[in-house]
């Protein structure tokens, strides 16, 4: 591979695109508390409407997911026409099988055929939704497991599980994708039914190439070398896309890159290594904003992720395997510290500026009077909520 040239770099940051999720921009909180924030959207439009924001700000945020029940619209060709109207599209679907009372003892892996038969409907559902919409992909996360040795057993839920992602996998269009999350654990303590990317590699495996692993960088164990994840499924043509949050201790979903910037830059240089810089990836945020103004902190979000991009394009490959074949130890960590060390906010000013957008789009966005704007016209009504 040659040395990165600017204008490839350049030309690679202009046409990335970043996801955001629909539910960043409602209110949310921990099980202590929900600190509702003002002018925080009351309907899926009005969240569509603020992600439209976040796109005009950074260039390159126009995808949005969508999470349904918290979603649901009578119209979802209406719902997409809104977003395209706003400027941006409708994305991920993300089905929600945790927020039922009958899913207490797992939704495709309960015990009763009843239940697997509400959840796998939904599912279904979210599909028929995906039609409407025109997405792509559709994302699973299930909250399935068990809380103590001996609840269930553990390989018929997992029997259960193969069979339901069998029949959704049946369902999907030829351009449609099944992206199976995994989390290491909670809501379930002892074990999760999908608890790692093994699992999900070996669910995905067996369906078809159009189901993919969807790598949640809070989803893993403290220590977790998640560039080695992302660069296995990579290599087995299995990474589906990414939801990025930063965490300190679990699941924080706090804003991505905020944590941990070093690790973002690693997944992406093995994104960027592994060629799955692309559409064929989504890159897709995962955040809850519960302390923080939430259109700000998305697109500070988006612009962190932009930053590690920026600093994985400029890794030299040609040194780096030049020092790593002649076992240069220092040598080729210096590589790819190099590029980590490098200022890159210039180069991304200079992005925007090809986007014809404001070089700062966190004083644009300030500037904008948009905050002031839904503070008034939001005043009434039920504003979003996690769960809403
Ligand atoms: C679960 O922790 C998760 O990461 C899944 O992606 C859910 O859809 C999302 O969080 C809900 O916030
Ligand atoms: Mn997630
Ligand atoms: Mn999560």
């Amino acid at each position: 591979m040659p040395a990165p040239d600017l204008s490839a770099v350049t030309a690679a940051l202009t046409s990335q695109r970043i996801e955001t999720p629909s539910w960043a921009y409602g209110n949310s909180g921990t099980r202590f508390k929900v600190f509702a924030q003002p002018g925080v959207p009351r309907t899926p439009e009005e969240k569509l409407d603020d992600a439209a924001r976040v796109h005009e700000h950074t260039g390159v945020a126009p995808v949005v997911a969508l999470h349904i029940p918290w979603d649901r619209v009578p119209d979802y060709a209406a719902l997409a026409a809104h977003a395209r109207d706003v400027g941006v599209r409708v994305g991920t679907i993300n089905a929600n099988v945790f927020q039922d009372d009958d899913y207490k003892l797992g939704s495709v892996t309960h015990p009763e055929p009843a239940v697997r038969r509400k959840a796998l409907d939904h599912l279904l559902e979210c599909v028929d939704i995906m039609d409407a919409t025109g997405s792509r992909d559709l994302k699973l996360w299930f909250a399935d497991g068990t809380n103590y040795p001996g609840q269930d057993d553990l390989r018929s839920r997992q029997d259960r599980l193969a069979e339901a992602l069998s029949a959704v996998y049946a369902r999907l269009g030829p351009e449609q994708r099944m992206l199976l999350e995994y989390k290491l654990f909670e809501p379930a303590f002892y074990a999760t039914d999908v608890p790692d990317w093994g699992t999900a590699y070996a669910h995905c495996l067996k369906l078809g190439p159009r189901a993919q692993v969807v790598v949640d960088t809070g989803h893993h164990a403290p220590g977790t070398n998640i560039e080695f994840i992302v660069a296995t499924l990579l290599r087995e043509g299995r990474l589906g896309g990414f939801d990025f949050n930063s965490r300190f201790y679990a699941d924080d979903d706090l804003m991505a890159g905020a944590a941990d910037p070093f690790q973002l830059f690693r997944l992406m240089y093995e994104v960027v290594r592994g060629g799955g810089f692309g559409p064929q990836t989504a890159f897709m945020l995962d955040q809850c904003h519960n302390i923080e103004p939430k259109i700000p902190a998305i697109i500070r979000s988006v612009m962190n992720v932009q930053e590690a991009t920026a600093k994985a394009l400029l890794v030299d490959p040609a040194a780096l395997a030049a020092a790593q074949t002649s076992g240069d130890v220092l040598g080729a960590n210096a590589v790819l510290m190099d590029a980590y060390n490098t200022d890159v906010r210039p180069l991304l000013a200079t992005v925007r500026e090809g986007l014809g957008i404001d070089p700062d789009p966190m004083a644009a966005y300030a500037r904008s009077g948009w905050a002031e704007r839904i503070t008034a016209e939001r005043a009434d009504g039920q504003q979003a909520g996690w769960g809403a």
